[in-house]
């Protein structure tokens, strides 16, 4: 029998989701490999072979292990445009769609990364006043989404689902236990409660074993 094309190396509830989400989405064969957070595999060896920053998810693609879960997403959407999750090169949309897949990746991720590894930017000593700043900063950011959304689009980007929406929507789940949730936005929560009723989305609940946040 011949290989998958894809085998993504993840785990249940972390940034490996989004893609393992449109991997469902696509209807594409693909493996799973589980990188074990409690036994440190992201730190072995092998795994840092596959990604040297020690870090899910990993995708192999036709046996080349790739990282960075907003440049899988595009990679994907790029691989298989009949599933239109990318706008077109050229179209009126594209710029849009470019500047939100890096603002997502480039601003909000690395404050939930502050907000979740608090210890990481300056010691352990300091992670009440490195939390309180990642806090605003990923609150600031609900606040400027809800007002994108207040104006009745219901895509991120465009008039379609897109990987935009594939990252935004993995992110927004991240602030569940957060005192300020995304969906205590008024506009943006009633984006999440759309996104959580495509079945793929909550397909991949199910696979992880995730019961929260998606019935909510
Ligand atoms: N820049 C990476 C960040 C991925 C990342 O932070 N993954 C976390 C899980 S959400 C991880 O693997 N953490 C394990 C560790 O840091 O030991 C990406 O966008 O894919």
């Amino acid at each position: 029998m011949q290989d998958a094309p894809y085998r993504l190396h993840y785990m249940p509830s972390t940034a490996s989701l989004a893609v393992h989400w449109m991997l469902i989405e696509l209807g594409v064969p693909f493996e799973l490999e589980l990188v074990d957070f409690e036994t440190r595999v992201q730190r072995s060896p092998e795994f840092l072979k596959l990604n040297p920053s020690g870090r899910v998810p990993v995708l192999v693609v036709d046996g080349v292990p790739r990282a960075e879960v907003a440049a899988l997403l595009m990679l994907l959407a790029e691989r298989h445009p009949e599933a239109g999750l990318a706008p077109a090169v050229g179209s009126a949309e594209r710029a849009d769609y470019l500047q939100w897949m890096l603002f997502l990746a480039n601003t909000l991720q690395p404050a939930f990364r502050v907000w979740f590894y608090p210890d990481e930017p300056a010691g352990p000593d300091q992670v009440a006043a490195v939390q309180a700043r990642a806090r605003a900063d990923i609150q600031a950011i609900w606040a400027r989404v809800d007002v994108r959304f207040a104006e009745g689009r219901r895509y991120l980007v465009g008039e379609r689902l897109s990987t935009a929406d594939f990252l935004l929507t993995m992110l927004t789940r991240w602030s569940r236990a957060m005192p300020v949730k995304a969906t205590d936005f008024p506009h943006l929560g009633a984006y999440v409660g759309r996104m959580r009723a495509i079945p793929s989305l909550r397909e991949v609940h199910v696979r992880e074993g995730l019961t929260d946040w998606i019935g909510d």
